[in-house]
């Protein structure tokens, strides 16, 4: 069964202009798009075909000889996730369970989004920024090209792409002005809550 490349969840002019309908068209249209189709493309007639995709990426971390699979799958898979992270409602202050938990792990609000912005600008090159739930504890970690905490046994509540594809457009070198506007303007909370819901049952 292939994977298929879910809706964008909002229009794609619905972030501007903290992310523009250009970028997301690029991005969501083009990157995740040939992502999907080059790893279903992939496992296509493989045993890959019958399980998930969450499950190839966790039987290919690792092995070298399997990089195309996971790199594609893995890429299709945190875009997925990406898009459900943003909302033009989002961003500033979450509410609900999750500020305990960022409370009693974090430090508070102003200590996860100081780390969680550093740990964004501080990835070297392509990468993707974390919250994580690891054994019942949330962290914030980074990952290089298309790596993800699924593979290793962590759950993730949220993340932010900083390849230069998710903000070159609109902010060319200016990553951290894309991060500020994300945490600032997009990030969707909700989703993280229903994320951290899940992981917790
Ligand atoms: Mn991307």
């Amino acid at each position: 069964m292939a994977y298929t490349q879910p809706e964008l969840p909002f229009a794609e002019d619905a972030l501007d202009p903290h992310i523009s309908a250009n970028t997301l068209g690029f991005h969501y249209g083009k990157h995740h798009a040939t992502y999907v189709k080059k790893y279903n493309d992939m496992v296509a007639g493989t045993p890959y075909d019958d399980q998930s995709i969450e499950d190839v990426i966790v039987a290919t971390a690792n092995d070298p000889d399997k990089a195309g699979v996971f790199n594609n799958g893995a890429q299709a898979w945190n875009h997925s996730f990406y898009w459900n992270c943003l909302s033009p409602e989002g961003g500033g202050k979450p509410s609900g369970e999750i500020v305990a938990k960022i409370e009693s792990d974090l430090g508070g609000y102003d200590a996860f989004k100081n780390e969680f912005a550093n740990a964004a600008a501080t990835q070297f090159g392509s990468g993707w920024a974390w919250l994580v739930l690891d054994a019942g504890r949330l962290k914030i970690v980074k990952t290089a090209n298309a790596q993800t905490p699924l593979a290793n046994g962590m759950y993730p509540l949220l993340t932010i792409d900083v390849w230069e594809h998710a903000y070159y457009l609109d902010y060319q070198n200016r990553r951290p002005d894309y991060i500020a506007a994300v945490i600032d303007e997009l990030l969707n909370w909700e989703f993280v809550s229903e994320n951290l819901l899940k992981a917790q049952v």
